[in-house]
């Protein structure tokens, strides 16, 4: 009895193990990041929700291609999974534009409940259309600045400041406001672009600047805190959609775990940084007065409340 039970249950493992799913995910960062957390714990509670039935692969730093590239093959069914920030969304899902308007979150905590409450919930929705399931919004952080010229304290020091940005056309028309001179890039060419000079400078949240090691190659950092830059899970909606029901439910379920787990490493990283970054060389400029910097951008805030209703820009600014 004993054994013919053993054997039952051998051939019912067996059995279980050719039934798994293997889906793929991939993030920008390196692995010992923010968004490294968000996918390595997406992937462990989805296998866990799931006994094992579908296993996750984790790919970091762009090895399955840079952001726009990863988002491509979600669309089209290549790759079941990504992990992105909003850099390239717009040109898949523009209505996700008004998240990268300049100074519209107060803080975290702002950011955070608009993005777990109904308009986050319907802008998650939009995806739906694209040939994406947005399983979470996930967190990649507000946005600072760093160069090679000289500390930016005032609007004025970004005159003329040649730096790589993201390929979303919010955040060239805002750094075109202040000076600037928008390099646009895939995040995977950035440090070398640094290193060699191709560019002065770049903008990213704390967690990128420090997983990507930008200290080795960049001397000033300013906390401007200009753009809160979300993230998010997507996947391939006709993959997402053979899923069971209760499947469907796991999958989401592990991406607000992996939300949860990629908050923590960033609020750690914000606490961490200005000490972490000073040892490592850099010349930290902590606070700007953010009033003259939002002046610098009255012209193009203008164009954005056309763009996307100064009563959805309002409706943002209201969640307390
Ligand atoms: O890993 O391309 C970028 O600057 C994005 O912030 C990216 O998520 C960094």
């Amino acid at each position: 009895m004993v054994i013919a039970l053993s054997l039952l249950t051998t051939s019912f493992a067996v059995g279980v193990a050719s039934a798994q799913t293997v889906m793929r995910i991939s993030i920008s960062s390196p692995q010992n990041s923010h968004q490294g957390v968000a996918i390595d714990t997406f992937a462990k509670e989805v296998e866990k929700l799931t006994d094992g039935r579908y296993v996750i692969k984790t790919f970091y730093a762009s090895s399955l291609g840079a952001e726009r590239e990863a988002m491509e093959s979600v669309q089209m069914g290549t790759q079941e999974l990504t992990w992105t920030s909003s850099g390239p969304v717009p040109n898949f899902v523009p209505e996700v534009k008004i998240l990268d308007v300049p100074f519209l979150f107060r803080d975290y905590a702002h950011a955070r409940a608009v993005l777990d409450g109904p308009i986050g919930d319907d802008l998650l929705k939009k995806f739906d259309a694209r040939g994406f399931k947005a399983l979470a919004w996930g967190e990649n952080g507000f946005r600072h600045m760093t160069n090679n010229k000289h500390p930016i304290k005032v609007p004025t020091d970004m005159q003329g400041l040649k730096m790589r940005t993201v390929e979303n056309p919010v955040h060239i028309e805002a750094y075109k406001a202040f000076g600037i001179i928008p390099t646009p890039m895939a995040f995977s060419e950035v440090f070398t672009a640094l290193q060699q000079g191709t560019v002065d400078g770049q903008e990213n949240p704390i967690s990128v600047i420090t997983a990507s090691k930008f200290d080795q190659v960049q001397k000033y950092l300013t906390l401007t805190g200009h753009v809160y830059s979300p993230g998010m899970y997507l996947m391939n909606k006709a993959s997402f959609d053979k899923l069971s029901d209760a499947d469907k439910k796991a999958f989401i379920q592990a991406a607000k775990v992996g939300v949860q787990a990629n908050r923590d490493r960033i609020d750690s990283d914000e606490k961490n940084a200005v000490a972490d970054l000073t040892s490592k060389g850099m010349e930290i400029v902590e606070t700007i007065d953010k009033a003259q910097f939002q002046e610098a951008l009255k012209p193009v805030m203008a164009s954005f409340e056309k763009q996307f209703g100064k009563d959805n820009m309002d409706a943002i600014r209201a969640v307390q």
